[in-house]
């Protein structure tokens, strides 16, 4: 059976990485047979970020990598859409949440003070005494240090807020009016896009993107019906 590497669930999310998540949903909606391993520690792993599977014996690591194992080695299982290449619009739909949206939604989490206050808790608050105390800061200090290099760590928290919004409202004009980002049914790009999406909307986490998004109706029912196939 796979097993899906990844970090312990908090949030009442299937996972509150994105890119864990979307490899789960990409598994739900595949029909795949899973297990998830939820202790798994990044720097174990071969690039040293989760999410990562082991399929037989074979370690793959980076959830666009997984997607594309599994279409692979479940061709056969998989309905056309779900295990089709990507398409331009998608790629550049993927690329936009992944190498950007993530990181507005990573700044309004660890480093935003009203994202912190529930981030510290939801991801630390289950390991034992001294680490409980230590480890959060330290984390934090890496995400402020990593989101400086990247760049976005730069910008003022209504430059981010701004930035997230328009990510959004690209992804209500993608969407348009078809029920999923594949068109009629899910697409290999719908994991990606309910992963953010769910994360955004359903962690406890109040600033103006998510307040924004939480009345985008064509994102909610988006999401309601990945829901209704999947589970939360
Ligand atoms: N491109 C990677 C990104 C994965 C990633 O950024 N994972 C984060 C969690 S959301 C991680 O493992 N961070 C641990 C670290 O940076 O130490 C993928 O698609 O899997």
């Amino acid at each position: 059976m796979i097993e899906l590497l990844q970090f312990k669930p908090a949030f009442g999310l299937m996972n509150a990485s994105p890119f864990c998540m979307k490899v789960e949903v990409f598994l739900r909606l595949a029909g795949l047979e899973y297990r998830c391993i939820n202790d798994a520690l990044p720097m174990r792993t071969p690039k040293g970020k989760l999410p990562v599977i082991r399929d037989g014996g074979e370690l793959v690591a980076d959830s666009q990598a997984i997607v594309e194992h599994l279409q692979r080695r479940c061709a056969s299982q998989l309905p056309a859409l779900l295990r089709a290449p990507e398409t331009g619009t998608q790629l550049a739909t993927r690329r936009m949440l992944e190498e950007h949206t993530y990181f507005t939604a990573l700044w309004l989490r660890w480093i935003d003070d009203t994202g912190w206050q529930a981030t510290g808790p939801a991801f630390f608050g289950h390991l034992p005494w001294p680490l409980r105390s230590v480890l959060p800061a330290l984390v934090r200090r890496k995400m402020r240090r990593d989101l400086h290099g990247q760049g976005m760590g730069r910008h003022s928290r209504d430059e981010i807020c701004a930035r997230a919004l328009v990510d959004l409202q690209a992804l209500v004009d993608l969407l348009a009016f078809r029920p999923y980002f594949g068109g009629d049914e899910p697409a290999a790009i719908d994991a990606t896009t309910y992963a953010f999406l769910a994360n955004l909307l359903w962690a406890p986490i109040d600033n103006p993107v998510r307040a924004k998004a939480l009345q985008m109706p064509s994102l909610l029912g988006y999401c309601q019906r990945m829901e209704a196939r999947i589970g939360r």
